[in-house]
């Protein structure tokens, strides 16, 4: 039988990449550049299988392709709002995602993200590490206490769900959460969580605010200027999301006017091209989009696209078909 020939966009954890060597005609990217928007498009049209990540732009232009080749996009993430659904859909194909095995980890990252803002370790990461620490006394970088607050929860799926299980039970927060569809009533209890109708609802009553929607054009500033006034003047914000659900300059007016109390994000609008401006405030807390990034979820994740492609190219349906 004729191994399918798949493209694997960037270089993925040794032991996947080996995997996908012995079952498919696989092509690695060496040099582990983002490929062009041309490039992407010639391989729509070149392999049956595409396997690429947040840092592939798909828009409408890599489908403008007549007769693709390719049938199945494997999204080697969870979030999929870099892939023109519609575009996608038009061309009658299939693509997948890998939920649940980055759940964990990227709960892990937004919990660092909120101990580090209000502990202000950012900060004093800094001072020590450019030599500016003058010593212990009782009024330095003074931050806000985590345990017992109120965390606010935009977006209650399972890496929403994972950050309110550290919350509430490992630091006995408060659980306030909105969400588009009801969660089920023994979810919320689990987490001893309140669900509230709007973003509006929310904002006024939590100390911290997490989000964990998805991206795209939906939520694309979902945190606005108004939403952020909507925040307690102490309160912080955190984003493991998608750089695209807040308005950055809008962000950056907050955190600049003191509005809020700060923020912490793992994901930025444009990345990883950093707005010049969000580098001047010293209440923000930024990681390289580290969600994902342990060894074991990078690899579960890569498993999870095998998976995904063995199903489809026995003719069964992908486990974690999202279009
Ligand atoms: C991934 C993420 O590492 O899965 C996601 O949606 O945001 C990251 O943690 C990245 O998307 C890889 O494609």
């Amino acid at each position: 039988m004729i191994k399918p020939s798949v493209l694997v966009t960037r270089r993925w954890p040794a032991a996947v990449e080996a995997q996908l060597a012995e079952t498919y005609n696989a092509t690695f990217n060496s040099a582990d550049v983002p490929l062009a928007a041309c490039e992407m498009r010639d391989a729509m049209k070149r392999f049956d299988a595409v396997l690429p990540t947040v840092t592939d732009k798909l828009g409408a232009d890599v489908f403008e392709v007549t007769k693709p080749q390719a049938k199945i996009i494997g999204n080697y993430g969870v979030g999929y709002s870099h892939i023109d659904e519609a575009s996608a859909r038009d061309l009658g194909l299939t693509v997948t995602n890998t939920p649940d095995v980055l759940s964990e980890c990227t709960a892990d990252i937004a919990m660092t993200l909120m101990l580090m803002v209000a502990r202000r370790a950012g900060e004093g990461e800094r001072e020590v590490r450019d030599g500016r620490w003058t010593g212990w006394r009782p009024t330095h970088l003074v931050g806000t206490k985590v345990s017992g607050k109120t965390l606010g929860i935009i977006g209650f799926g399972r890496i929403g769900q994972e950050m309110a299980k550290r919350a509430h039970l490992g630091f006995g927060m408060k659980i306030v959460v909105q969400n588009r569809s009801q969660v089920a009533s023994e979810v919320l209890d689990t987490y001893g969580a309140i669900q509230v109708d709007t973003v509006e609802e929310l904002l006024p009553q939590c100390d911290f605010v997490s989000l964990h929607c998805p991206g795209g054009a939906a939520n694309r500033h979902l945190m606005n200027s108004a939403r952020l006034d909507l925040m307690k003047q102490d309160a912080f914000l955190i984003n493991t999301a998608r750089g695209e659900v807040i308005d950055e300059h809008a962000l950056i007016q907050a955190l600049m006017f003191g509005t809020i109390g700060g923020a912490a994000l793992d994901v930025f609008d444009g990345e990883p091209r950093i707005a010049p401006d969000l580098v001047q405030c010293d209440n923000l807390v930024m990681l390289p989009h580290l969600g994902s990034a342990t060894r074991e979820a990078r690899e579960a994740m890569g498993f999870r696209v095998l998976d995904n492609l063995e199903d489809f190219f026995s003719g069964r349906n992908p486990r974690d078909r999202v279009i």
